[in-house]
């Protein structure tokens, strides 16, 4: 639909004043206001929808990015005790079973990177527990060796949790130690640890890591040397849509000034076996609402990503018509983040011909790309597909 049929649309099913005029502003590519960001979380369901699609037509047409992807979770071990995380386990836990608590070493993991030998995978993701006897050196050196085996991989690692740590156990600055990290060889940062800004629920959920300011602050530095990043939000547990909108509006703030995020991903809290378990989780109607609505707002940042292994590969589906216009990759089975939270699929992973079907499936052009969305293929005209 174009604007002035959203908008003929919108007058005849008698919509509020208040939300034709933000129909109108967005229709006209204008920016709307923290006060009506919060206002739409309260609209329905198909206003959002016509108004996150128009933007995300606008900005990709029916493009819908992938890439060839596989994570490395190094360890799970972690010192910080966050009330919704499945996954991690104490250092003191040590007498679990290897599934439930493990920590690679350097070998294992470069075993990992070799094991895709011969595969076109265009990127590797590094993400894990922050674990108290492992630092910047070490994992500047698996980043360097992988580089070795593998320099066309785009190597993107390490939360700003993670950092934030690493750099302080180090003495160094933001600045120093990213400059360090990217000598080694580190591309980008995933957008992992920013669950939600707002410290009157950061105190709450996750009280002993790094902080918003400080999570912030890595993101610009790294954005300073040249590094784009992701950003997240841990959504649909113990916040209000006002702290949603506070967590966004930092983001675009941000964005204003460097212009460097590639990529919004909304994460939605799953409630297995944490310190949070008590929680509900949310409907999909409410995480397709908040699809449209990062969309609406986040005018600045170019794409918005379905998760698919948290989120499920129906409502990843759907979003495509919410304001999604990217479902990161192949994963083959590689991260253990959400199977543990308690994810439908327990053994993520999806081949390229699945992901082109998929994507085709409900009426996108599906499209390879690297980490910084250059197009790899379109396969959109394809009949057959090669993985
Ligand atoms: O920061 C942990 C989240 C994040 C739960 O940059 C949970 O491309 C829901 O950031 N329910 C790490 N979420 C993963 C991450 C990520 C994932 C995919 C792509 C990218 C990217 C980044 O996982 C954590 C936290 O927000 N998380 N536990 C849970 N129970
Ligand atoms: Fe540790 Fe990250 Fe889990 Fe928090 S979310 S406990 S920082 S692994």
């Amino acid at each position: 639909m174009n604007a002035q049929e959203i908008i003929q649309t919108l007058q005849q099913s008698k919509t509020k004043k208040e939300f034709l005029i933000i129909a109108e502003k967005v229709l006209h590519q204008e920016r709307i206001s923290f006060q009506e960001c919060e206002l739409l979380y309260t609209a329905e369901l198909s206003y959002l929808g016509m108004l996150a699609n128009f933007v995300r037509e606008q900005k990709h047409g029916h493009h819908t990015f992938f890439n060839r992807n596989f994570h490395i979770e190094p360890t799970n071990i972690c010192v910080f005790t966050c009330a919704f995380c499945s996954y991690s386990r104490l250092p003191k836990e040590i007498h679990l079973p290897p599934e439930e608590r493990w920590e690679l070493n350097e070998e294992q993991i470069i075993e990992k990177v070799k094991s895709y030998n011969g595969i076109p995978i265009t990127e590797v993701h590094i993400v894990g527990g922050v674990h108290p006897k492992r630092n910047m050196h070490y994992y500047g050196n698996i980043i360097k060796k992988i580089k070795e085996l593998r320099p066309e991989i785009h190597v993107k690692g390490f939360t700003a949790v993670e950092l934030e740590y690493m750099f302080r156990k180090a003495k160094l600055s933001y600045d120093e130690g990213l400059k360090i990290l990217k000598d080694y060889g580190l591309d980008s940062l995933p957008g992992g640890g920013a669950e939600i800004f707002h410290p009157e629920i950061r105190e709450k959920i996750c009280d002993d890591k790094a902080t918003a300011e400080q999570w912030l602050a890595i993101h610009e530095a790294a954005h300073k040397l040249g590094m784009h990043t992701n950003a997240t939000m841990l959504y649909g547990h113990i916040e209000t849509y006002y702290h949603r909108v506070h967590h966004m509006n930092l983001l675009r703030e941000l964005q204003d000034k460097t212009g460097m995020f590639n990529t919004f991903i909304p994460l939605k809290f799953r409630n297995k076996e944490n310190d949070m378990a008590h929680v509900p989780e949310i409907t999909t109607i409410e995480d397709l609402k908040n699809y449209a609505v990062s969309r609406i707002f986040l005018d600045n940042i170019p794409h918005i990503k379905a998760y698919w292994p948290m989120i499920g590969k129906s409502t990843t589906q759907l979003s495509l018509s919410f304001g999604v216009d990217d479902i990161d990759g192949t994963i083959d089975d590689s991260t253990k983040i959400y199977s543990m939270a308690g994810a439908e699929d327990q053994n993520p992973g999806m081949t390229i011909d699945e992901l082109v079907t998929f994507i085709k499936n409900v009426g996108r052009h599906p499209i390879e790309r690297d980490t910084l969305y250059n197009v790899i293929t379109n396969y959109a005209n394809d009949e057959l597909v090669n993985t």
